[in-house]
């Protein structure tokens, strides 16, 4: 059988059993683009402003809200908006790392209210699968979706060998879980997407341990799905909207040479 990762999107789209999943590729082939934007700004208004220039350009807008200093329920009202205005979709980064019990207060709960509006999030399962569960028992019946961090992309990390092989066979059983955070294609057991951060065309890393490949390597090479560009967007000195229109013509032709290959 075919890789995954030498179907088109829109096929995979198609035959995704995860609703959730289902849109994600048909918005990455309505839009095309395999770009997710890291929108690590620390303001509203910051934010707003960047998710309304770039989100013509993305499948999908990354946040980080816990960094946003004067977060609010009406900063979610507007992302709403932005995504029904744009046609993209919502991933908190929040990278839950605690027990089963614990995590579904956080993601259903507290000040963020997690579930109530970001498709997608991610987890370590350094706890075990406790905390797949917990997450999916808030976030199955509001059809969101779960990444987990089976690799990182800075220096030193510890996601490697026996680690990002549990995460898999982990995501494989569970259908919260639509894909990872890794640097490449990971099963062909079922359709999961791959996420890749530490993307740049033009930095090699940052002062505190970042890493960055090309879309080029990640994409057409390495068989991952969605590119994830933070400063390499919205960095000092760049233009976004310049800068988001480069990376998903560069996140969509690597696609377009990884079919060619197939
Ligand atoms: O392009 P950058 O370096 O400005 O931003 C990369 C973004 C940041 C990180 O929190 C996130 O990607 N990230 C993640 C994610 C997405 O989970 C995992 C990882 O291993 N490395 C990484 O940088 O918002």
């Amino acid at each position: 059988m075919a890789s995954y990762s030498q179907k088109t999107y829109a096929a995979r789209g198609r035959e995704h059993t995860h609703p959730l999943a289902c849109e994600l590729f048909a918005t990455m082939e309505r839009k095309q683009s395999n770009l997710s934007l890291a929108a690590d700004v620390t303001t509203k208004a910051e934010l707003i402003a960047l998710a309304d220039r770039v989100g013509p350009f993305i499948c999908v807008l990354k946040t980080h809200v816990d960094i946003i200093s004067d977060f609010d329920s009406d900063l979610v009202v507007q992302l709403q908006a932005l995504a029904a205005k744009h046609d993209f979709l919502i991933f908190e980064d929040r990278k839950f790392a605690d027990i089963g019990n614990t995590v579904k207060l956080q993601y259903g709960g507290g000040i963020y209210r997690i579930a109530d509006w970001a498709h997608i999030t991610n987890c370590h399962v350094i706890p075990g699968e406790g905390i797949i569960q917990g997450l999916a028992e808030v976030g199955m019946p509001k059809n969101r979706g779960l990444l987990l961090l089976a690799e990182m992309s800075s220096k030193g990390m510890l996601a490697t060998g026996e680690y990002t092989a549990r995460n898999v066979e982990m995501a494989v059983d569970n259908p919260f879980v639509i894909g990872f955070i890794g640097s490449r294609r990971f099963t062909e057991a079922r359709d999961l997407i791959t996420m890749t951060p530490g993307v740049g065309l033009h930095a090699s890393g940052d002062a505190l341990g970042q890493q960055y490949r090309t879309p080029e390597t990640i994409v057409a090479e390495n068989g991952s799905d969605i590119i994830i560009v933070g400063r390499g967007i919205y960095g000092p000195g760049k233009d976004p909207v310049a800068e988001a229109e480069r990376y998903r013509a560069a996140g969509w032709a690597a696609y377009e040479r990884r079919l060619q290959r197939a």
